[in-house]
């Protein structure tokens, strides 16, 4: 069996149905226990951040974002975005809805299978005739994606007792060796940031095996293959994909958040013990293809709670636009879901990138980690008005204004402009901005001139945006095409 490693925050809302629960649900039902779990997440950061400590990091990034300590989390980086919106705009009055839809496996499922009933997480954008929905991160795929974080303990093992283990300082040598091939090599910036880590095939044999026991300058052959494992895709047991890789470029993050460092993610947990299998004494340890299969059999049943529908005729015929956005540094949900989703829309539908284009934009966040919340925020340009944290002087683009000029005034983003604060300090200056291209295109340096200024960045029609099955990279598809 192949393995690999996710964590799905949609699944924090799918975890809270309480124990036994065996109804489907009602999505609209959502908008508080979504807030309730993001801040559940943010507490589960804020606890990985306490025990992990400050740590000291070798990067070549000009202001490494973690250099500085992590900032603490604040209400305002989850707050509804009312500080960047007049009051006057008629979809101001939606925003603390806008605000919930962050969640999209709920977004996605309201607009996917009730598109002439939704939910009320959109109904309140509807009432001002401005229909429309904000999604970060992904929609879930089936349901089995919900298994995230205890593959990789079972990858990583729990501590550095197992050979298999990788401490921070063995992943941060990792991590050199990434950057070394698909940083510059790949994109012609030296910036620390993997502008398309989607494309990068990393070469795990390149780093130096020990001698003898492991240390910070050479990993065993048995860390090779854990770091091998780590960044491959899951399938089930009939080689059909259940979910994406995790990107390369987001590991030392990921170890901060507990990912690759031993702990049992309680989102996952929760989510198998009480909503898959009703069993409070979940052993999310042992957790393989029986549970993922499971987990796919409850879909139905659950209403759909995968929120992987790719037909989104109806939603498209009222005249709604969807914007979705995704870090390709996000640590906790693999970045390539979130188009390998876009690729299903486009399959299932039968259109093109300009089909999509009249209702369904999706923008590649470079260098971005999970939200950009929490100071786990990622070493590319990831402000852009998405968040309180985000939406504060200096950050020149807004998403939700890009939102509001599509549906009020059709003019859709093509780019959405991140802006980097030097070690994320507003107060200590513009580090560098960075148009993000809508996919299918690639952001690209054009190769001269400072990389810090966006001018000198353009977006690169992506040819082979579809090609998704065995030997693709990255690989999105099973090998007939189809996504499950
Ligand atoms: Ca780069």
């Amino acid at each position: 069996m192949r393995s690999q490693f996710f964590l799905f925050a949609a699944a924090a809302y799918a975890a809270r149905l309480p124990f036994g629960h065996r109804e489907g649900f009602n999505p609209g039902q959502g908008g508080d226990e979504l807030r309730a779990l993001e801040e559940e997440i943010v507490q589960l950061e804020e606890q990985v951040r306490h025990d992990a400590g400050e740590f000291q990091h070798h990067h070549h990034q000009p202001a490494p974002y973690w250099g500085a300590s992590p900032t603490s989390y604040s209400s305002a980086d989850a707050s509804p975005l009312t500080s960047s919106i007049p009051a006057s705009s008629p979809i101001s009055a939606s925003l603390p809805s806008i605000s919930s839809v962050t969640n999209t496996t709920a977004a996605l499922q309201s607009l996917s299978s009730v598109a002439a009933n939704y939910s009320s997480i959109l109904s309140a954008i509807s009432s001002v005739n401005a229909t429309a929905t904000l999604a970060y991160t992904d929609p879930s795929s089936p349901l089995s994606s919900y298994a995230p974080t205890s593959t990789p303990v079972e990858l990583t093992g729990l501590n550095s007792t197992d050979p298999k283990f990788l401490t921070l300082d063995q992943w941060t040598l990792v991590q050199s060796y990434i950057f070394n091939q698909c940083d510059a090599a790949l994109d012609g910036v030296n910036d620390g940031i993997l502008e398309d880590p989607t494309i990068c095939k990393f070469d795990a044999t390149a780093i130096p095996v020990c001698g003898g026991a492991s240390n910070s300058t050479c990993l065993t052959s048995t860390q090779i293959n854990t770091v091998e494992q780590v960044f491959t895709e899951l399938f089930n047991t009939e080689g059909q994909l259940l979910y994406t890789q995790l990107l390369y470029g987001s590991q030392i993050d990921a170890f901060r958040l507990g990912q690759l460092s031993g702990s049992i993610q309680g989102i996952a947990k929760s989510w198998y013990g009480g909503a898959v299998w009703n069993d409070s004494f979940y052993d999310a340890t042992q957790m393989n293809q029986t549970d993922y299969a499971q987990a796919d059999l409850l879909d139905a049943l659950h209403g759909h709670v995968s929120g992987f529908n790719g037909d989104l005729s109806a939603f498209n015929n009222a005249g709604k636009k969807l914007l979705m956005y995704h870090g390709m540094a996000d640590p906790l949900v693999s970045g390539a879901n979130s188009q390998r989703y876009y690729l299903k829309v486009a399959k299932t539908m039968g259109l093109s990138n300009t089909g999509l284009d009249e209702f369904l934009r999706y923008f590649r966040i470079s260098g971005m980690a999970h939200c950009g919340v929490g100071g786990i925020s990622g070493a590319g340009a990831w402000m852009f008005g998405q968040s309180g944290a985000a939406a504060v002087p200096g950050v020149q683009d807004n998403v939700i204004w890009n939102m509001v000029d599509w549906v009020e005034s059709n003019k859709a983003p093509d780019t959405i402009l991140g802006t980097k604060f030097w070690y994320d300090t507003p107060s200590l200056g513009l580090e560098f901005e960075r148009p993000h291209c809508r996919f299918p295109y690639r952001t690209t340096y054009s190769g001269s001139g400072a990389w810090t200024d966006p001018a000198n960045w353009g977006c690169v029609f992506i040819s082979d945006w579809q090609q998704c099955a065995v030997g693709a990279t990255p690989r999105l598809c099973n090998a007939d095409g189809s996504f499950n």
